[in-house]
C-alpha cells in the first residue's frame, strides 16, 4: 500500500542533551517542546515486492547504503517491518518544506513523518504513544513531533525503553498566540552534529550530571507553566535551560560551541529588550540560530528590533502546530 503524510518540526522548550541508553535512544532527562506549524516534511512510502532494496529520495536526491540519511531510513523501515511482520522493501520519497535554512531541525519532522507514514503503509494501527517510541529510535527529538501542540518526552524508567515516549501537555488551541521567531544567523551546516556532540558531553563534561538533574526538574516545571499559560516564567525557564545545555556542550572536550558572533548579537539584544519590559526570551539548539519565544502581540515590535541587527539575515515566524496527518497527494 502507498501512503503519504506530513509531520512538523518542533522546538524544545527544555532540552534533551545526552542518551542514557544509546541503543534504545533513551535520554538522561525528559524534555518539553512545541510543535511548529508549517516547518514540515512530506513523505510517501510504498512497501512492495517489486523493490529489491529500500529506496530513499529526499528533496530530489537519491541516497545510497553507507550514507547517513539512507542508513537512518533503512533502520527505521526495519523496525516497522519487524513490528508489522512483513519483509517487503520500500520506496520512500520525502521533501522538506522549510523556510530557507531556518536552523530548525529537519530530523525531527523527517523521522516523525517517515515513522507515521511507514507504519500506516505497513498496515500497522499504532497508537500515538507507540509511534512516538518508534520515532525516538530514529531521532530523539522526532518522538516529540508526533504530538499536537505542546509535548513532554518522558525519559522513562524502564530498562527496555517502553515508557520513554512523548505525550501531549496541551493542544494548539490551548495557546494559539504562542510564537517562535527563528532568527537566521548563518546558513552554513553545523560543524558538530547533535548526536556526536551529546555523546562527547556525556563522556567528558564535568557538569553533565548537574545538567541532566536540573533539566529533569525544568521539564516537569515546564509542564505546569504551559498548563497555567504563565508566559513570563515559561520564557525565563526556557532561556535558563538553554544556557545550561550550552554550558554543558561548551564544557565538553573537545568543546562543542554552537554560538557565533551573530548568536551573541541576538542574545544581547533580547536581554536588553527584556530589561525594557519586553516579554521575549531566547533559546538555541545545535547551531548558531536564535529562536525568540514571544506572544503574538509583541511580534511586530520584535521583528522590527531584530531586523535591525546586521547579523540577522531573516526572521521566520512560527505558530504552534499539529501532529502528523495523512494526505491524499502522493510524491510518486
Ligand atoms: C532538543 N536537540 O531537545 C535538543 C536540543 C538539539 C539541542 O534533540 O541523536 O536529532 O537523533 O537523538 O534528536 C537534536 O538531536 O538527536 C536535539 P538524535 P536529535 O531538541
Amino acid at each position: 500500500m502507498k501512503v503519504s503524510g506530513i509531520a512538523n518540526a518542533n522546538i524544545a522548550l527544555t532540552k534533551y542533551w545526552g542518551k542514557k541508553n544509546p541503543e534504545l535512544k533513551t535520554p538522561y532527562n525528559s524534555s518539553t517542546s512545541v510543535t511548529l506549524e508549517g516547518l514540515q516534511t512530506t513523505t510517501t512510502v510504498e512497501f512492495d515486492e517489486k523493490y529489491t532494496e529500500d529506496i530513499f529520495i529526499l528533496d530530489g536526491d537519491e541516497y545510497k547504503t553507507g550514507e547517513g540519511e539512507y542508513d537512518n531510513v533503512h533502520e527505521q523501515l526495519d523496525l516497522i517491518r519487524a513490528k508489522a511482520g512483513i519483509e517487503q522493501k520500500a520506496k520512500v520519497v520525502s521533501k522538506n518544506d522549510f523556510p530557507t535554512a531556518a536552523g530548525f531541525a529537519s530530523s525531527a519532522s523527517g523521522l516523525a513523518a517517515l515513522t507515521f507514514v511507514a507504519a500506516k503503509a505497513a498496515g500497522l494501527d499504532s497508537s500515538v504513544e507507540e509511534l512516538s517510541k518508534i520515532s525516538r529510535m530514529g531521532s530523539g527529538s522526532a518522538s516529540r513531533s508526533l504530538i499536537d501542540g505542546f509535548a513532554i518526552w518522558h525519559k522513562g524508567e524502564q530498562e527496555d525503553g517502553e515508557d520513554s515516549f512523548a505525550e501531549q501537555i496541551a493542544p494548539v488551541e490551548h495557546w494559539p498566540e504562542f510564537r517562535i521567531l527563528g532568527c537566521v544567523i548563518s546558513k552554513e551546516a553545523k560543524k558538530v552534529k547533535s548526536r556526536a556532540g551529546m555523546k562527547q558531553s556525556v563522556a567528558t563534561s564535568p557538569i553533565f550530571e548537574q545538567w541532566y538533574t536540573n533539566a529533569e526538574k525544568d521539564a516537569q516545571k515546564m509542564v505546569e507553566l504551559v498548563k497555567a499559560k504563565d508566559f513570563e516564567e515559561l520564557g525565563n525557564l526556557a532561556q535558563n535551560n538553554c544556557i545550561l545545555m550550552h554550558a554543558c556542550a561548551m564544557t565538553t572536550r573537545p568543546p562543542v560551541i554552537y554560538w557565533t558572533d551573530g548568536t551573541m548579537q541576538v542574545i544581547h539584544r533580547v536581554l536588553e529588550l527584556q530589561d525594557e519590559g519586553m516579554k521575549a526570551y531566547f533559546t538555541i539548539d545545535g547551531g548558531p540560530q536564535v529562536k525568540v519565544i514571544c506572544l503574538e502581540e509583541d511580534v511586530p515590535k520584535l521583528k522590527d528590533e531584530l531586523t535591525k541587527l546586521n547579523m540577522v539575515h531573516e526572521i521566520i515566524e512560527c505558530k504552534p502546530g499539529h501532529g502528523p496527518r495523512v494526505i491524499e497527494e502522493h510524491l510518486f
